[in-house]
């Protein structure tokens, strides 16, 4: 495989790069903590590293160097496709360059040699109840994947540590490969009576969940495309790639560390809350019968921070601008679906609510994050499940941590396990520094 190949050519000069910086500058201060971010969840602690993307928090991310704009112009495309195939982002993110189109289609063409997903799996999914929320099905699915582990094989079997990578790139390729059948599944068994649609090998990854789940409009297809790339990555201290950063760190295999990051990623303050924007928009719509006035918005927004709730989508912990994966969205949707209800609600939402935040005071950020506008467009494109939408936020996800996760292992990176003290040792630290 090119894709190994080519990592395991650009490795050794980057263990050296580290192994330098470490040995030369390991004194060198980074940051200090103070108490409010030890209280804080750690906000702004700089404790985690990773070339992969980066998170300014006025420009937004940019993938290995490439911000959102460019990714989408630079990557290969399908003919007659808007929008580039998640394997070109996969190979970007991993191997730190824009693929041409052979190595993009390289992933592509692993991924669908790796797609078949066990019957177990599908048991698994099949002995829950039907009420089941789709995120605990997807996480308990990735998690009975891992009786495949390569790496937990090769690993008892006994290998050496600047081999690690290698299995773990195989259990890498392997997860993300199933992860749009498994999702389509779920989808189809909870929504669509159980409905079987065989993988179309002549689409790429992104396309096939649209073809598994029975909308293939070219359309759909390059709104997954455009949502798997822009949920893949966001640097490495957000909840789900960390959460599957430190299972992993442990020397558990991608598939216990990922079960663990969907397991973080389901809870309304990360990703889960594409499911919560899109229900309380649909409360506005609702509520007004369509589209509010400014000053109903304006209203239902105080109504919501009253009763003790967050806005669902706005707001973040790094970020202080539009997210531009929003941007990204919102100029899509103006331009495929200017007239939908829905959309003009998400509008005038973008248009009001930053503004009730300031007034509210407490939000670091007012400004919409990735999560204000995703369920709009999947909404209007005929998912209208929304409780599915997180799960699609882990597809989408899996490409950038799972990349993350063969880094750790080629860098050999340890166990992570941060020092805690206790309230009576803070309050000790701050009376001394105030004496
Ligand atoms: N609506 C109401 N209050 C908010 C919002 C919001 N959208 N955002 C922040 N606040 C509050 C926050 O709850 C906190 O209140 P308190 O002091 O009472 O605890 C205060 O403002 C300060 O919070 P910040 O420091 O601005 O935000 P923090 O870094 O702690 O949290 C989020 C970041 C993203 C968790 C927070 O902005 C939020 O809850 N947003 C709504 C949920 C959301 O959209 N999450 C998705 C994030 C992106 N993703 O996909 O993961
Ligand atoms: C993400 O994509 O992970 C979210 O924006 C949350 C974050 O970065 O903290």
């Amino acid at each position: 495989m090119e894709l190994k190949d080519k990592l395991g050519s650009i490795l050794p000069d980057w263990r050296d790069r580290v192994r330098k910086l470490v040995k030369e500058s390991g004194e060198v201060k980074v940051g200090e903590v103070t108490i409010s971010q030890i209280y804080g969840g750690m906000r702004d602690v700089k404790g985690l590293v990773t070339d992969i993307s980066y998170v300014d928090p006025n420009e937004g991310i940019r993938f290995r160097g490439y911000t959102i704009p460019e990714v989408l112009e630079k990557l290969p495309k399908l003919q007659g496709a808007e929008m580039p195939f998640a394997g070109g982002l996969y190979y970007l993110l991993l191997i730190g360059e824009i693929p041409t189109r052979e190595q993009a289609l390289e992933v592509e063409n692993e991924w669908k040699t790796r797609a078949s997903v066990p019957q177990f799996v599908f048991d698994v999914i099949n002995a829950m109840p039907a009420n089941a929320h789709p995120m605990m099905l997807f996480s308990t699915a990735i998690l009975a994947l891992q009786n495949e582990s390569l790496f937990t094989r090769q690993y008892h079997q006994g290998m050496r540590k600047d081999e690690y990578w290698v299995p773990m790139l195989e259990d890498s390729l392997n997860l993300t490969a199933k992860l749009p059948v498994i999702a389509a599944y779920i989808y189809n068994q909870k929504y669509r009576g159980g409905q079987k649609i065989p993988l179309d090998p002549k689409l790429d990854w992104a396309g096939n969940f649209a073809h598994l789940i029975g909308n293939s409009s070219p359309e759909f297809m390059d709104l997954c495309r455009l949502y798997f790339i822009l949920h893949s990555d966001h640097e490495s201290g957000n909840a789900s790639a960390h959460a599957t950063h430190l299972a992993a760190s442990t020397l558990s295999d991608i598939y216990y560390a990922f079960s663990a990051g969907v397991n973080s990623l389901a809870g309304p303050l990360h990703g889960l809350a594409n499911q919560e924007s899109i229900i309380w928009l649909l409360h506005v719509h609702e509520r007004f019968g369509g589209v509010p006035s400014r000053e109903q918005l304006r209203q239902f927004a105080w109504d919501t921070l009253n009763a003790g709730q967050v806005i669902p989508g706005y707001g973040h912990a790094v970020l202080r601008k539009p997210d531009p994966r929003f941007t990204a969205q919102f100029e899509y949707a103006k331009k495929v679906m200017p007239d939908d209800e829905i959309f003009q609600i998400a509008k005038l939402v973008y248009e009001v609510v930053p503004q009730v935040l300031i007034e509210q005071g407490k939000a670091k950020n007012p400004s919409p994050n990735v999560d204000a506008i995703s369920g709009t467009l999947q909404y209007h494109y005929g998912v209208k499940e929304f409780d599915f939408y997180t799960v699609m936020f882990g597809v989408g996800r899996s490409l950038g941590v799972s990349a993350n996760a063969v880094w750790a292992r080629a860098l050999g990176q340890p166990i992570e396990r941060p020092k805690s003290l206790t309230t009576a040792m803070l309050e000790d630290i701050a009376a001394k520094a105030k004496s």
